[in-house]
């Protein structure tokens, strides 16, 4: 299981494992999770020709029976050697309510290896000291805290987009805050240290259950904090064909320019394009860093549809106006056709996990 943040690179993680143990001759099954119904990651690693089973409209924990059987359908064609799970961005109690249950329950079935977690320099670095603006509120940057502390395994990402300096601070705030955590720094995205990670992800003797007190008050406070909102976009050219990664990245800029305006702090926008042979990805993750296209697509097209997944720090009203607002005024200077479908738009409730095993 690899947990962190949202926006943390969990994903582009996973995918780039996925591909590590494919090219080994493993077999892979992966696992999605999130409070809502079509995620843009279910759909980005299947494009990448992965077996991804879903658990959608709440956290593993709170379905863990569904996990359970999404990890059992998986192995029902050719059974996987390695199934990575990814869990959602804001939860965290994950030994307690996810790792513990599988090792006592299922034991005989699978093998359960550490949990990992990845830590977002993004907003870590600012949650962790305590300095400047969160970007959250203490009770979001409550779960952020409590996911690290744990973890098994706390991989420092982004390694590629940091100054040794900014790296050395987070380890060095992780370990005076979390004393005695296997730590190590990575980039998912280049795959720099991801040897060394593995190494760990492997390694039974760090499968140990870690035990932690959750405040279940603060944690459901401040996952309600965040503002969820998903839908799917039909994208048709009036004239010309356009050019798919304009489309996906521009929206995607249109909706962080609104969020930014507003004050509302991302945790997570992402945004996925598909023709019918060809995919883009655009993402914004911290206020104040730009969104970046992270799949790019080099097509031009006719018709596309888009999804949009947001996870944001405001009430799900605000952010569902701000998506629908960006998304007309982006048609309109484009000059292309957008109509939005299947809107999912709320807070997430309360966790009631269905086991708790914690010491
Ligand atoms: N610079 C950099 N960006 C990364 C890395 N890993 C992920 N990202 C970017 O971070 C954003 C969120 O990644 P994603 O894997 O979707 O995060 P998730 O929400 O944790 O699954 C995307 O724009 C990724 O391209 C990395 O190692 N380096
Ligand atoms: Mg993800």
């Amino acid at each position: 299981m690899i947990g962190g943040f949202l926006g943390a690179g969990k994903t582009t993680l996973i995918s780039r494992l996925a591909r590590h143990y494919t090219d080994l001759g493993k077999k892979i099954g992966l696992v999605t999770n999130d409070q809502a119904y079509g995620l843009v990651d279910t759909e980005h690693l299947r494009s990448q020709g992965f077996d991804v089973g879903e658990v959608p409209g709440a956290c593993f924990c709170c379905k863990f029976n569904d996990l359970v059987e999404t990890a059992e359908k998986l192995s029902e064609d050719a059974l996987p050697d390695i199934i990575i799970a990814e869990p959602v961005g804001s939860c965290t109690d994950l030994m307690a309510t996810v790792i513990e249950p599988m090792k006592q329950i299922y034991g005989e079935r699978f093998e359960v290896g550490p949990l990992t977690v990845l830590l977002k320099p993004e907003h870590g670095r600012k949650i962790l000291s305590g300095t400047g603006k969160l970007g959250f509120s203490p009770k979001a940057a409550y779960i952020f805290e409590k996911q690290i502390e744990e973890a098994n395994i706390v991989a420092i990402n982004k390694a590629d987009k940091l100054t040794e300096e900014q790296l050395s601070e987070l380890v060095r705030l992780v370990e005076k805050k979390f004393p005695g955590k296997t730590v190590v720094t990575i980039s998912g995205r280049e795959g720099t240290n991801v040897d060394r990670l593995v190494g760990l992800m492997e390694d039974p003797a760090l499968a140990v259950r870690t035990t932690m007190d959750v405040d279940y008050d603060i944690y459901a406070e401040g996952e309600a904090e965040l503002g969820w909102f998903n839908c799917q976009i039909a994208a048709k050219s009036v004239g010309e064909k356009f050019e798919l990664d304009r489309v996906v990245l521009s929206l995607v800029e249109e909706i962080a320019n609104n969020l930014v305006a507003a004050d509302f702090e991302p945790a997570h926008l992402k945004v996925m394009g598909q023709s019918v042979t060809e995919s883009a990805v655009a993402n914004f993750v911290v206020a104040d860093e730009p969104p970046e296209l992270s799949l790019s697509s080099e097509i031009r097209t006719d018709a596309a549809d888009l999804i949009v997944n947001a996870r944001v720090g405001t009430d799900p009203r605000s952010l569902q106006l701000i998506v629908q607002k960006s998304a007309e005024s982006l048609a309109g200077r484009l000059d292309i056709g957008l109509e939005l479908s299947g809107i999912q738009s709320f807070k997430p409730g309360r966790p009631e996990p269905i086991y708790r095993i914690n010491g």
